[in-house]
């Protein structure tokens, strides 16, 4: 326990706090001056798009418009550290299969093609001809069905778009991606409330707003450059309503690190202007009792004759299902209200009538609300809010929510989608003369049950951490090293390539940092922000080893060992030329993509065109939808009468990007040095015979018979609401049951998990 440190932090987000934590991670990957000068061309047109948040990059970019973590994302790709296979030679997987996530990334980049050797226990190194030859055979032999490929958001439009054709032509749609673990709970909600798949709002919007909501999303961690527009949005007396069961640093305080002003005299603007700890999952009815408050002011208004609250014009001409809203909303009893949000009704007054004096409304929101079982039917409730003043479709307004990894919205867009009606699939069939599979294809969870069953005997994952990133860790790993074929293309060691199909590979590949040069020349690459903007980015640093390839070049390898050859479609000449991948999805969605090559640089990105944002509604109905949930209960199938169990919430932390741990220390929320640690509320510490600093052990509550079990986590006394408590992610994963997911988009429920928390007890003799 040598190092570990629980202390309140008192500093704001951003400030000297996060100068120095970049100062220590460009020291520690041996990151030289020259390297941090690079840091200049991030998120700049003529520069490279940051590979760690999705949030929107500005047509005018600061001098530096990088953050904390996206510098440390830069700092942990560009290491001077290598994984070679003398590494490999070293250690045996049995062996590494003990490490920590963090030691296995912190041996720096990969550098060669391994294949796994069951005699030495060891990854071996291997050529890529005979790689791709051996992958290819053994995908030749299995029913296509039973094989598939996994995407990490990180990935270009190109390689996505090859990589989804790749699947189509060998025959099924088993593309699930990490958007079935984070925002396809808004990729269901959405489509059914405002006919488009994504949020509405712009950079721009920012700037003509007058109220931010904001929901469940950690900024001054996740996507701290977000922080500036919410400072200016600050400055010009925006108020921001925050509902977060934690008082999370970045939604507090912000010193700008890039202002010597502010970093000299220690200034700090204060960003949320009322902060509500809902309670996990209590959202839905935190938004139903704010609704409430809205419908019941109209009310009052209509009968004193006064002006009335709800945009009615808007309701009239654009909306659908009014009627049944309010009769649900009215239904809604105050007191099972309060209880479900843990919130007052006087606070949600409050912030109902700070939104009912604005004229442009933001809703912003992350994982807080959609990692729950109503995650879908919450952000809905969101929408609902907004709809009832007409904030969609008008500037200064709309629908945001914040995106993950920097390209996972623009996957999506490209293809990659278990569903096939999201797809042109009658245009691919006529641009590359095959026959597309129709039939939907496993997501996520689906992936995962496939395993669990030995239904699925393949998988090759594009980028990514799946088994670690996953629930169910334990039955996931077990389960897992029956697999055929597992297939990697990554660019540092981690836990999925330790547990392991029976054949396996490891496959290097370029960052998009480093300058990918191909017969045409050095190529660029493009990605879809948090914003629905493309962004051209092109790499500025040598490649790592002259074995590593890019995606594309891997992602084409794998199709020719694989696919007959086919006339429509030279893998090769994609490869030389990512122009011609371009004109390949241009020509695929047009309408998106119209001048792709022409427009890929321009400042601020290229918007993908959105019916919602023009007020034209494709949905069923024609009309932007008030959608009624089934319910208030946070989660029906998982009944909390008894007051021992808690709700674990599953938090990053401040030193993370998914999966991979920079460090352990997380700042803003006191803890160093560690991160087995559980944030417990006072109440509830007393309750249970707890004190701060006491070693636990913690149980999921389900009785379906599965021990699912992490031991050892000390307690943090948190000011977290009681009946929550919070621990790290991807460490919690082993407790989470499978099918503890959104009812309708099966992102898992990482944000509620119903749990156990004991004294330590000595763990089972091995
Ligand atoms: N540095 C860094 N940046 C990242 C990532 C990273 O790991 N590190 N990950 C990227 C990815 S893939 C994603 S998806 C995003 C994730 O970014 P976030 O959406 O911020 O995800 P989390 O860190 O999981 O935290 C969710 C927040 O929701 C709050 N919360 C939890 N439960 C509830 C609830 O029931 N209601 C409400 N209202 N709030 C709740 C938590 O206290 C926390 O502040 O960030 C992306 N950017
Ligand atoms: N309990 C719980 N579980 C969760 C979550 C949670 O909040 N709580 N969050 C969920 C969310 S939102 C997400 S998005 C998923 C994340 O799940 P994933 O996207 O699968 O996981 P990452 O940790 O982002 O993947 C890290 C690995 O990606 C590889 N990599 C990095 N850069 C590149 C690159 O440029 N190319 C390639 N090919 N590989 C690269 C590296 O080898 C690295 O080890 O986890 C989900 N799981
Ligand atoms: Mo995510």
């Amino acid at each position: 326990m040598e190092g570990e440190k629980i202390q309140a932090y008192t500093g704001p987000a951003g400030g000297w706090g996060s100068a120095s934590s970049l100062a220590e991670i460009l020291t520690r990957e041996q990151i030289p001056a020259s390297g941090a000068a690079m840091l200049m061309k991030q998120n700049k047109p003529d520069g490279y798009m940051c590979v760690s948040c999705a949030w929107a990059k500005p047509a005018k970019p600061l001098a530096f418009e990088y953050c904390e973590n996206g510098a440390k994302a830069t700092a942990w790709e560009q290491t001077r550290k290598r994984t070679t296979p003398e590494f490999f030679a070293e250690h045996s997987v049995t062996e590494l299969l003990s490490w920590p996530d963090y030691d296995l990334e912190e041996q720096g980049r990969l550098t060669h093609p391994m294949r796994y050797d069951a005699g030495t226990d060891r990854y071996v190194p291997v050529d890529w001809a005979e790689a791709f030859a051996e992958i290819g055979a053994e995908l030749k032999a299995l029913d296509p069905k039973s094989v598939v490929f996994y995407a990490s958001g990180r990935a270009s439009l190109e390689t996505s778009y090859m990589y989804a054709l790749l699947a189509r032509m060998y025959g099924n749609n088993n593309l699930p991606d990490s958007s079935n673990m984070c925002h396809e709970s808004t990729s269901v909600a959405l489509p059914q409330s405002i006919g488009v798949p994504v949020g509405t709002v712009r950079l721009e919007d920012f700037e003509t707003t007058d109220l931010i909501l904001f929901f469940g999303q950690n900024v001054g961690s996740n996507a701290p450059r977000m922080l500036h527009p919410l400072q200016h949005a600050r400055r010009r007396g925006v108020p921001i309503i925050t509902f977060n069961p934690l008082r999370e640093r970045g939604l507090e305080r912000f010193t700008n690190p890039q202002s010597p002003v502010e970093m000299l005299t220690g200034a700090s603007t204060q960003i949320s202007t009322q902060y509500h700890q809902v309670k996990a999952g209590g959202d839905l009815a935190a938004l139903t009792g704010m609704c409430k408050a809205v419908l019941a002011a109209d009310r009052d208004a209509a009968q004193a004759g006064r002006p009335r609250v709800l945009d009615l014009a808007f309701i009239e001409e654009h909306t659908h299902g009014l009627k049944d809203f309010v009769r649900f909303c009215e239904a809604q009893d105050w007191a099972v209200l309060e209880s479900r949000s843990g919130l007052k009704r006087e606070a949600l007054e409050a912030a109902a009538a700070v939104y009912m004096r604005a004229q442009n409304v933001i809703g912003i929101y992350g994982m807080g609300l959609t990692q729950h079982r109503k995650g879908t039917e919450t952000v809905q409730m969101l929408v609902n809010l907004l709809l009832l003043r007409g904030h969609i479709g008008r500037p200064g307004a709309g629908i945001c929510p914040v995106r993950g990894h920097s390209n996972v919205q623009g996957q999506r867009t490209v293809g990659i989608s278990e569903k096939p009606e999201l797809v042109p699939l009658d245009r691919l069939k006529e641009q590359y003369g095959f026959e597309p599979p129709r039939d939907k294809g496993l997501n996520t969870v689906e992936a995962c049950t496939g395993i669990l069953k030995g239904d699925v005997r393949a998988f090759i994952g594009l980028g990514g951490n799946f088994v670690r990133a996953v629930p169910e860790t334990r039955l996931m790993e077990e389960a897992w090293r029956s697999l055929r074929l597992s297939v990697q293309v990554s660019t540092k060691l981690n836990r999925a390539h330790l547990v392991r199909g029976e054949i396996a590979y490891i496959l290097p590949c370029l960052g998009r940092l480093e300058i990918d040069r191909q017969a045409s020349g050095p190529q660029a690459v493009s990605i879809e922000d948090s914003c629905a903007a493309f962004h051209g980015s092109r790499g500025v640093s040598e490649p790592v080893s002259p074995h590593v390839r890019s995606e594309p070049w891997i992602v084409a390898g794998i199709a020719k060992a694989t696919l007959p050859p086919n006339p429509k479609l030279d893998w090769d000449a994609w490869v030389g030329d990512y122009a011609r991948v371009r004109d390949a999805i241009e020509a695929t969605y047009p309408d998106v993509f119209t001048d792709f090559n022409a427009r890929m640089f321009e400042p601020g990105g290229f918007h993908k065109p959105l019916a919602a944002r023009d007020r034209r509604w494709e949905t069923k109905t024609g009309k932007a939808n008030f959608i009624v949930p089934a319910g208030l209960e946070a989660d029906p199938d998982m009944p909390r009468s008894d007051r021992s169990v808690l709700d674990l919430i599953t938090l990053r932390s401040n030193d993370q990007f998914n999966t991979t741990v920079y460090g352990y220390d997380d700042r803003f929320r006191g803890v160093k040095g560690t991160r087995q640690i559980l944030l417990m509320n006072a109440d509830d510490l007393a309750r249970l015979g707890l004190a701060d600093g006491d070693i636990v052990d913690v149980a999921t509550d389900a009785d379906d018979g599965v021990d699912r079990r992490v031991r050892g986590l000390r307690v943090v006394r948190y000011e977290i609401p009681a009946g929550n408590c919070g621990g790290y992610y991807p460490e919690m994963n082993v407790l989470v049951p499978l099918w503890h997911h959104d009812e309708q988009a099966k992102t898992p429920a990482a944000k509620a998990i119903p749990v156990r928390v004991t004294p330590a007890t000595a763990p089972p003799p091995a």
